[in-house]
């Protein structure tokens, strides 16, 4: 028992974490937003680099806007200063697969976390999100990570995500009747928001439905926080080990090696 002890506070990390909170998208409000939201729940002594990349869409709203989006995610991750963590902050986890190859830290895309937390709180969950356009995408990325079993349904509001840069009480009260009519239909327990945008109203509609909900921006960083702290980073065995060196060409020649 003893040993085991010795172990285990061994791989304790005491360091502050640093936490790289890339913005897929490029629009700097909400790089701001998501930062403060990031922030408001860090422990005391996180540190938290928000930062996006330098091209791609505004707001990602789509299968082209995210494939972009994912090389701007690899962008980041790739000149990144020394971090401890990475989320990515936009609910389509765009450019997952590419940040862990291209770090030793663990990756957290805010989808994923989400996923997990909304599993842990109920039985079933209901995701509102943006676009109804986009539903498909969180689709997706339900059965991508293995949640089809607690994920009750997918709402669209077509609200657009910019208009979540600075959002006013309409814009506030579409999303809660549709989180209303959520968990009434599917017979659901908890809401995930399903815009990183969203961040800032999670504690107003927890606060107004009376059940969970989870805004993935807050709950990546209390995982990854987590993570760090245990000394646990992405996997190196395997498909997640560091991309094989080659040259990159065009606008990509900066990624390659
Ligand atoms: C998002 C998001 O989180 N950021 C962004 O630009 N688009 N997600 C969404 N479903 O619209």
């Amino acid at each position: 028992m003893a040993i085991l002890y010795t172990i285990c506070t061994n791989s304790m990390r005491v360091d502050p974490v640093k936490i790289l909170l890339v913005n897929p998208n490029t629009s700097a409000a909400m790089t701001a937003g998501i930062a403060a939201a990031a922030r408001a729940v860090a422990a005391p002594g996180t540190t938290i680099l928000a930062v996006q990349p330098s091209f791609g869409p505004r707001s990602i709203e789509g299968h082209f806007d995210e494939a972009i989006a994912a090389a701007g995610v690899a962008e980041q991750v790739h000149q990144a200063p020394a971090h401890d963590a990475v989320v990515i902050a936009c609910f389509g986890d765009p450019g997952l697969d590419a940040a862990r190859e291209a770090t030793r830290a663990p990756v957290l895309g805010i989808a994923e976390a989400a996923f997990h937390a909304a599993a842990m709180l109920a039985t079933g969950f209901s995701v509102v999100t943006t676009m109804t356009r986009t539903c498909v995408i969180a689709e997706h990325l339900v059965q991508r990570h293995g949640f089809e079993r607690q994920c009750r349904g997918i709402h669209g509001t077509d609200i657009p995500v910019l208009d979540l840069e600075a959002c006013g009480e309409d814009t506030v009260a579409r999303i809660e009747a549709a989180a209303r009519q959520a968990l009434e239909r599917d017979r659901s327990g908890a809401i995930v928001l399903g815009c990183a945008g969203m961040a800032a109203l999670c504690a107003t509609l927890q606060q107004r439905l009376g059940v969970p909900v989870i805004d993935g921006v807050a709950v990546a960083v209390k995982f990854a926080e987590g993570l760090a702290a245990l000394g646990l980073g992405t996997s190196k065995h395997g498909d997640y080990a560091a991309p094989l060196p080659k040259a990159y060409v065009g606008w990509a020649a900066p990624l390659g090696s």
